[in-house]
């Protein structure tokens, strides 16, 4: 007998219980399941007003809860907690269920998962949620992976639950097979990393260099949020920057411990981007810069390393350095988004997963931490050539940095001279300076490597595989 419930969530902490309450508030009769019985109870006696719930005890309570086909979302920690969810779960399971793996796995995981369940006639879609808790509530996007058919079943239900953008579109798309779905949202963090750091970049320029102060930088950030960086990163940065300690009287940013922590997805985003050789600098320098302000030790033993000090700009000349910085973010976060998306075309093309890439940057739009009014024009972009090789060969994107670039190589230049830290500023110039060239030395790198390898190199002038006998007469040999 199928029980009544269109959905189930198990794995009921903060994103588990408010996705369960957003499937309630939409009117869905959802099925309740938690390891330990007492946080299920505690979301009924909290907030059973909001709709219809089922809660479950056993595991076998929350499959019989559930009608056919069985939708049955997993919102523990990615890893192991999930294999054992899903060992737990699939034995109760019957063809044509679906489970929905909410947590942030690696897309490797996705698809062993997926190959597995689906021997045993069993739909297992890794989705994408991306929002944090307000977003899983309120309406978060939404990136599931996983055969049509699921999505068939499921998507309707994830259309009513995740943010709409402004044009009212849902923030929800079935992204591709398997670990499509995990494998953008992976990215999407990645490119998260990399717009953070840059904005962290801009804030510390404008601090050291234009010499204002937080509030005054949140006050730029607000005027630069009425434009095209709008976004909410930026929204939330102006909130941080205003925000004063309560206890000191200070600027909340001068007493926070400045060592950010990294996750998974950040980092994996960078490692499978070198296994698929896809240069994302801007995400790699991203998770760098994290990575030393987490040396204490290391920044310790260098505070006797000497280097210019920052001489802080007239008022004048610090408005005006405020304007270029806005040019060099702008410019900077178009090759960040640049790279990232160019991860999620390998990616597709590797897993053959045939992703619509304006379709992933339109459902980026509500939702998700990235949320940017500068992502309807990445969908332009892809709707106006499917077959985009790099965003950066998008006419409006190219006019935009030639117009911007001026400014951006200053505002680099000046943190160079004057010593402030700017590697995603740098990295992103250089990328672009790099894909412009007329010749890379990487001539030279071949010419070293056939020197003492014998790694041999191609010409500009004729086919064929050369090596020059370097230990001999220096002969050019085909190989
Ligand atoms: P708990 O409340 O019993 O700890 C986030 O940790 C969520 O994942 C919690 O709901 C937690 O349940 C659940 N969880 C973590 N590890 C689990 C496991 N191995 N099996 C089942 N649920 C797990």
């Amino acid at each position: 007998m199928s029980g009544t419930a269109q959905i189930g969530v198990t794995g009921l902490a903060v994103m588990g219980r408010n996705l369960a309450r957003n499937f309630a508030r939409n009117g869905y009769t959802v099925a309740l399941h938690n390891r330990t019985v007492a946080r299920t109870h505690e979301l009924v006696e909290e907030f059973g007003g909001e709709g219809h719930f089922i809660a479950t005890e056993s595991a076998r309570d929350f499959v019989a809860a559930l009608e056919r086909p069985r939708r049955l979302v997993i919102m523990v920690k990615a890893g192991e907690a999930t294999d054992a969810v899903i060992a737990e779960f699939a034995p109760l399971l019957e063809t044509g269920d679906v489970i929905i793996d909410g947590g942030n796995a690696h897309f490797e995981d996705t698809r062993r998962r997926e190959r597995e369940l689906r021997e045993q006639g069993i739909h297992f879609v890794g989705t994408g949620i991306s929002g944090g808790e307000e977003g899983a509530l309120e309406g978060p996007s939404i990136m599931p992976g996983g055969s049509e058919e699921s999505y068939d079943s499921l998507g309707p239900m994830l259309e009513k639950i995740s943010a709409k953008a402004e044009d009212g579109a849902p923030c929800v798309t079935h992204i591709g097979p398997d670990g499509a779905g995990h494998f953008v949202k992976m990215t999407h963090n990645g490119i998260e990393y990399a717009d953070m750091q840059l904005i962290g970049e801009a804030y510390q320029l404008l601090r050291d260099v234009a010499g204002y102060s937080p509030a005054q930088i949140a006050d730029i950030f607000r005027t630069w949020n009425t434009g095209r960086l709008d976004s909410y990163l930026i929204e939330i940065t102006a909130e941080v920057l205003s925000h004063v300690d309560a206890s000191t009287g200070k600027p909340f940013v001068d007493v926070v411990l400045d060592q950010a922590e990294q996750k998974g997805t950040g980092r994996w985003t960078v490692q499978i981007a070198l296994d698929l050789g896809v240069p994302v600098s801007a995400i790699a320098e991203a998770v760098f810069a994290r990575s030393v302000s987490g040396h204490a030790d290391l920044r310790d033993a260098s505070r006797h390393l000497t280097g210019p000090t920052a001489r802080r700009l007239g008022a004048d000349e610090a408005a005006a350095f405020a304007d270029q910085v806005e040019q060099a973010l702008y410019a900077s976060k178009i090759v960040a988004y640049t790279q990232g998306f160019h991860e999620i075309a390998a990616g597709s093309e590797r897993y053959d997963w045939n992703i619509d890439l304006g379709k992933v940057a339109s459902i980026w739009r509500g939702g998700c931490i990235i949320r940017a009014a500068f992502l309807d024009r990445i969908t332009s972009a892809y709707e106006a050539r499917p077959r985009l090789p790099s965003l950066l060969a998008d006419k409006g994107f190219a006019e935009e940095i030639a117009a911007a670039q001026g400014d951006w190589r200053t505002v680099t230049a000046t943190a160079v001279t004057r010593g402030v830290p700017t590697p995603a500023f740098a990295a992103t110039l250089a990328y672009y300076d790099s894909l412009r060239a007329d010749r890379l030395p990487a001539a030279l790198t071949q010419g070293q490597r056939d020197y003492f390898g014998a790694h041999t190199y191609h010409r500009t002038d004729r086919e064929g595989t050369f090596h020059t006998l370097w230990g001999g007469d220096r002969t050019e040999v085909e190989s």
